[in-house]
């Protein structure tokens, strides 16, 4: 089996990374591309035995890694930043063909921000400061302690920048890594491999591991040696890590599904409230924190709804490499027929098809908004994770906050709207980790991110991921310093 294959000119390496060693497993699993179902080709499928050597090697480089000054470690996260921006077109189109989401966002918009994540942690971990304050004569200093080996486990639908937002703080704090990319778009996180022992990261500090969750998943997530786990994923999977966590109490950050609303109130610019409400097409759907609901206030219910069908229908569907494309592929046979059989089902339980409802020729799905939902179908409660809308309509602001708190997710919520007053009376009273008022999908690495209720626990971003990724510890000092009395 070769150790390689090359996706769009680019030469991937299709092994482990383990202790900053290339590891070929025994067997594989095969690798496509959304675009047109070709296989790109075999990646070693992780063992157990595989798994659990690169917790062994995290755990053999930890001790070096935390105590490594911090100033060093921040240089070497700028290297890596320096890494990825200079193989930014390559990154680009491995991811693109991976996983199909828009190269022109991948080489403007993604990518860039791969190497932002490094940077950003990086010059986070700098300002981070130990506090001291006393008490009773007695002083406390507070330092942020390193936790171990991290197991960072991510999804397909946006690969590196996901995997990035994980590994970039978890190396800031001093932790070492264990990284599990989704078997579905494992080829970014392997050229992450490369760029980062180019940029002198030591072996062993950041480890890849490919194969299927389902096989060596549980190795990491129940590894007594393994500190911390962060994952982004669906519900399901994250009830199993925590259940295999639980015995060693491992912390865990979980970043999960949502079933996001989009609150258009009759004051709002309409032409902008119908921006927003396209832009949920965005990668065809497979973003967690997509406002799949969108909930309109009667007056303007059927002005809103002209105006996004006429947008919509100028949105150009196709290969995700032409520039001029808005809506790429679904990532995988499997998730379009999981697509399909939510809106048949729609249909068939009383939806009215406004727009889409069908599948299109090869891997694509037809942007759809359904309409005649009931606030209890499972079109309403359950992520879809396709192009896939519903609009519910509402009659005053408290139905409408009832609607929009309505599920069991808690991810995001976005609100349309030109009273200020309102914008803020409304956020307040909503369940979401981040609420955008007349915006949409703006993220600052300094906030939290994360979601209530299923959408997940705890929050990424800034202070917050140093939070989860170090101990925290508090050395009390006597009156009388280190002297005996
Ligand atoms: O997710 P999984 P899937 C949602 C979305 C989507 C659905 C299913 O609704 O349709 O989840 O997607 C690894 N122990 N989201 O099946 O299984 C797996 O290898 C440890 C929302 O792809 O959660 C992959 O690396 N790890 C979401 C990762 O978990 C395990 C993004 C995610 O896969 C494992 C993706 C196990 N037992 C899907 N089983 C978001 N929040 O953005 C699997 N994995």
């Amino acid at each position: 089996m070769p150790d390689h294959i090359t996706v769009a000119g680019v030469t991937v390496d299709t092994r482990q990374w383990i202790g900053g060693q290339r590891v070929a497993s025994a067997d594989t699993f095969t690798d496509l591309s959304p675009i047109d179902g070709s296989v790109l080709g075999e990646i070693s499928r992780g063992t157990p035995a595989e798994a659990a050597a690169a917790v062994a090697a995290a755990k053999a480089a930890f001790p070096a890694w935390a105590a490594t000054p911090r100033a060093e470690r921040a240089r070497i996260m700028h290297a890596v930043a320096d890494g990825v921006e200079k193989r930014i077109e390559e990154l680009a189109i491995v991811e693109t063909t991976d996983n199909g989401a828009l190269l022109r966002s991948h080489r403007r918009g993604v990518m860039p921000r791969v190497a932002h994540n490094f940077r950003f942690f990086a010059d986070w971990l700098l300002k981070l400061d130990h506090e001291d304050f006393e008490t009773r004569d007695h002083t406390n200093h507070v330092s942020w302690d390193p936790a171990g080996p991290s197991v960072l486990i991510t999804p397909w639908n946006a690969p590196l920048m996901l995997a990035t937002w994980k590994v970039a703080p978890a190396l800031a704090a001093g932790n070492t890594v264990i990284l599990k990319p989704a078997e579905w778009s494992p080829l970014t996180a392997s050229l992450l491999a490369d760029i980062a022992a180019q940029a002198g990261l030591p072996a062993g500090v950041l480890n890849v591991v490919q194969g299927y969750g389902a096989e060596i998943g549980d190795t990491l997530t129940s590894h007594p040696d393994v500190r911390r786990i962060s994952f982004t994923g669906s519900v399901p999977t994250a009830r199993r890590i925590a259940a295999s966590a639980a015995p060693n109490l491992t912390p865990l950050s979980l970043e999960l599904g949502g079933k996001s609303p989009l609150l258009v109130f009759a004051d709002a610019d309409l032409d902008l409230a119908v921006d927003l409400a396209v832009e949920q097409y965005d990668n065809a759907g497979q973003v967690c924190l997509a406002a799949t609901r969108i909930l309109v206030e009667q007056p303007v219910a059927e002005e809103f709804t002209r105006r996004f069908v006429e947008k919509a229908a100028r949105l150009q569907q196709g290969d995700p490499r032409e520039e001029a494309t808005d809506i790429g592929p679904n990532i995988h046979p499997r998730q379009l027929e999981k697509i399909d059989g939510f809106v048949q089902r729609a249909v068939g339980a009383g939806a009215r098809v406004v727009i889409g409802g069908h599948r299109k020729e090869g891997q694509y799905y037809a942007p759809t908004l359904l309409t005649d939902v009931a606030q209890d179908s499972e079109i309403v409660q359950k992520e879809v994770f396709g192009p896939v809308l519903t609009l519910q309509t509402f009659a005053t602001e408290e139905e409408a906050v009832h609607l929009a708190n309505g599920t069991r997710f808690g991810l995001a919520a976005t609100l349309a709207t030109g009273d200020q007053e309102r914008a803020e009376r409304v956020s307040a009273q909503l369940v979401a980790g981040t609420v955008w008022v007349n915006c949409f999908f703006v993220r600052d690495l300094q906030a939290p991110f994360g979601g209530s209720r299923l959408s997940g626990v705890g929050r990424e971003g800034g202070t917050w991921s140093f939070d989860f990724y170090c101990d925290l510890k508090n050395t009390v000092t006597a009156p009388n310093g280190w002297k005996n009395h």
